[in-house]
């Protein structure tokens, strides 16, 4: 079989970063360098996302009532809107990455010109959506980005993730890269945590179905 890997660039926003994010993970910014490293490398495939929600979105504190909004803490019951019987708990966030804000833009020092495809997710106000492929309900799925079609269009083989936050975007999108049938790796110094705590946890699951992190030294486009 050929091998035909991606490169994934999840969520690398200002709404993420230091100085000004309204989510900022704690050294977001300097991750850069090694994803235009990485960028600079022949992938069969590059694809950036932006998580990009309206102002209404579920998983903003700011349209709960109180008490139960406050964002980082605040855990809230939705409702599956194709099917009430399915539910999810998910956490509550300050504001972010709101579509047409600057907090939505990728960094400008993020090498773009090698990205051939921009894939924008979280758009759907009444689910969360920390995978770049899909939101977490199944029964049906709410909101499918396309991004599992356009892979498989190309013939990839394997899916290398890095990017924003290790602990949420990234942990859902290379989970769900690796059920999708894709061999997945994580770039372990091309992200960072927004809890740096709960990394000995997600490596739990990685190692439980498959999903290798790997060094930047490791990282391999050709078989
Ligand atoms: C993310 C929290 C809320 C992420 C997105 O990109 O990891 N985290 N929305
Ligand atoms: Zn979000």
């Amino acid at each position: 079989m050929s091998f035909k890997p991606a490169l994934i660039v999840v969520d690398v926003q200002e709404d993420f970063c230091p100085p000004k994010g309204a989510l900022a993970v704690g050294g977001g910014r300097d991750i850069v360098p090694a994803i235009n490293k990485l960028l600079a490398m022949p992938f069969t495939l590059k694809v950036a996302t932006k998580d990009f929600h309206p102002q209404n979105h579920v998983s903003f504190a700011s349209n709960h009532a109180a008490p139960n909004n406050k964002p980082f803490e605040s855990i809230v019951t939705i409702k599956n809107p194709l099917n009430p019987n399915e539910t999810q708990k998910t956490k509550l966030w300050p504001d972010h990455c709101v579509q047409g804000t600057k907090g939505a833009e990728l960094l400008p020092e993020l090498d773009v010109s090698k990205v051939d495809r921009i894939v924008e997710k979280g758009k759907d106000s009444r689910v969360e959506m920390y995978s770049a492929f899909a939101d977490p309900f199944q029964n049906p799925c709410v909101a499918n980005s396309g991004l599992a079609e356009m892979l498989r269009g190309v013939g990839i083989t394997d899916v290398y993730v890095v990017g924003l936050a290790a602990d949420y975007c990234i942990k859902h999108t290379a989970l769900h890269a690796q059920k999708e049938g894709f061999k997945t790796w994580v770039v372990g110094e091309a992200t960072r945590a927004v809890d740096p705590s709960s990394m000995e946890e997600v490596h739990k699951e990685y190692a439980k179905v498959g999903v290798t992190v790997v060094g930047m030294d490791h990282v391999v486009v050709q078989k």
